[in-house]
């Protein structure tokens, strides 16, 4: 634990609303629980719907007001209440607005609280402009600032919980404890050379295209892990052991895991397909191969998301290399090839051949990436000294 502060722990209301699917939870969450567990703030986090953190938090009680969750309060966020007392700092995540009554009590404290809106995770180059901007409020006399999560150190950086990277590399270097994992997963541990695959995905990408591409190419088995929703029930037709070609190709439907036990499952894979912001993330901390799918919009913003973090990804990747990662992400996102034909399955099974052909490369990238991030202070930190030094 960082040097604790003499005085009082400053108080933290972070503030959240389910938009859908688990990303603004999985994030605010994590925040919540590193600024009371690792910089000692009194953290209460304001959420609309607890359900979704129950799924994340299995230890979470959907029916109750407030609970401590590991050292962290968590409150049933509800319209029009009247808050007893504002915060010193308030975060409000994704642009959620703390309800209007908690803002005006903001404006009536003495002193104001420092007031931050955590924004959405973009690899593009206008992030580190609009990072730590101020934002005066046009009605009352309270200043908000952005705060911008991101790949570069002109940004708010990465959420990264102290230890997680240990963690992770003290189960990478265990085959006792992967087999342990894999067996209280499954119910038994992979065979030597089986090429584990995680699919955490929403319900575009060709996943049945994927299980099938797995059985035409020769070498060890497969073990497709997919998770409760669209991956598991698209490789519904495919669960268990089927052998219709050179490859071995076993999937598991798995349920939906405890956020800690996800992070492992990342790890204790050879490529993780993951989706939104939070698992993007974990992906990357897990310093495996993995493929992205992003939540889609009509109006194209995903291709540019994803085409300003595969510039950065890619940088100091071979071209060859770089398009062969390339090609995969947009056969999975289908990526139109032009806007009269969106692509379509052929071209996954193409494009994961090439992938798992060049594995090996591809590992000692990701492996460099997270190394490279690793290097960065980690969100949590910079928001810290953030409100401390510059609010
Ligand atoms: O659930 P998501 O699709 O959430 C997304 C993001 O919030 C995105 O920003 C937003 O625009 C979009 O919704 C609307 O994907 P994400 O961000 O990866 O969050 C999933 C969370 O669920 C993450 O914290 C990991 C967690 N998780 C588990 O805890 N257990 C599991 O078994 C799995 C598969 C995920």
């Amino acid at each position: 634990m960082r040097a604790m502060p003499s005085t009082a722990p400053d108080r933290w209301d972070l503030f959240c609303r389910v938009v859908d699917n688990f990303g603004d939870v999985g994030v605010s969450w994590r925040l919540a629980r590193q600024l009371a567990a690792e910089h000692g703030k009194q953290v209460r986090l304001w959420l609309d719907d607890l359900t979704v953190l129950a799924k994340l938090r299995p230890e979470v009680d959907p029916s109750r007001d407030v609970q401590d969750v590991g050292g962290t309060e968590v409150a049933r966020l509800r319209e029009g209440f009247t808050p007893e007392e504002v915060a010193d700092v308030v975060v409000e995540t994704f642009g959620c607005d703390p309800p209007e009554s908690y803002v005006q009590a903001m404006a009536a404290r003495t002193p104001k609280p420092r007031w931050i809106n955590l924004e959405y995770l973009s690899a593009e180059e206008w992030v580190e402009g609009s990072h730590a901007l101020p934002s005066p409020n046009p009605r009352l006399p309270l200043t908000k600032h952005f705060f911008f999560p991101g790949f570069t150190p002109r940004t708010g950086g990465l959420l990264r919980e102290a230890e997680l990277l240990e963690r992770r590399d003290d189960f990478q270097s265990d085959p006792g404890a992967q087999r342990a994992f894999w067996t209280s997963l499954v119910g038994r541990a992979p065979p030597e050379g089986t090429l584990k695959v995680s699919l955490f995905t929403y319900a575009g990408p060709p996943l049945e295209s994927l299980a099938r591409a797995c059985r035409q190419h020769p070498g060890g088995p497969v073990w497709l892990i997919a998770s409760e929703g669209a991956a598991a029930s698209a490789l519904k037709a495919f669960a268990g052991p089927a052998r219709s070609g050179p490859r071995d190709v076993e999937v598991f439907p798995i349920q939906f895991l405890p956020q800690d036990a996800y992070d492992v499952l990342l790890w204790a894979c050879d490529v993780n397909f993951v989706r939104g912001e939070d698992s993007f993330v974990r992906a990357q901390w897990a310093a495996r191969p993995f493929v992205w799918n992003i939540y889609p919009t009509d109006d194209g913003a995903p291709w540019v998301k994803m085409g300003a973090f595969l510039a950065r990804y890619c940088a100091r990747l071979e071209r060859a290399h770089a398009g062969t990662v390339t090609s995969l992400w947009e056969a999975w996102n289908r990526r139109p090839v032009s806007e009269s034909s969106p692509r379509e399955g052929p071209e996954a099974a193409e494009a994961w051949a090439g992938f798992v052909a060049r594995r090996g490369v591809v590992s000692d990238h990701a492996r460099a990436w997270s190394r490279d991030l690793a290097s960065r202070r980690d969100l949590a930190d910079e928001l810290v000294d953030f409100v401390d030094k510059v609010l």
